[in-house]
């Protein structure tokens, strides 16, 4: 009597580790496939920092996302940002000496620029959350 209540005992355990296990795997998966930093949208969507070659929201854009974290602006946008329309806040990036010396604009959400290639829009290098 008392062996079967030890054994029953064990398989339960057993289940159970088994059932924690397969709890463990299935977040480990779902992990995986990460979304691609700083992916290049088409149209601002709220919360994004938008940036256009051109002045008045032409030419090649990108959009970025405090999400994405620090983000090198693509090679189109490198020291060449015409206008920008922020939904976020954030910060633009002049490096001036990586990795400690730089020079940073402090962007807030609702902030644009129309003309941006006479400012600071003509050294940006990279975007990030904060200054
Ligand atoms: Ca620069």
């Amino acid at each position: 009597m008392k062996a079967t209540t030890f054994a029953a005992r064990i398989a339960a355990t057993a289940g159970a580790l088994g059932l924690t296990l397969l709890a463990c795997a299935t977040p480990a998966s779902a992990t995986s496939h990460t979304p691609a930093k700083g992916a290049s949208t088409a149209s601002a969507a709220a919360g994004d920092i938008c940036l256009w070659s051109g002045r008045d929201y032409t030419g090649a854009s990108w959009c970025w996302n405090p999400g994405n974290g620090y983000v090198d602006v693509p090679p189109a946008l490198h020291d060449n940002v015409g206008s920008f329309r922020a939904q976020a806040n954030g910060c633009f990036i002049n490096w001036i000496r990586v990795p400690d010396r730089k020079e940073t604009r402090v962007v807030r959400n609702g902030d644009y620029r129309k003309v941006y290639d006479n400012d600071f829009g003509g050294k940006i290098d990279a975007v990030a959350p904060s200054c």
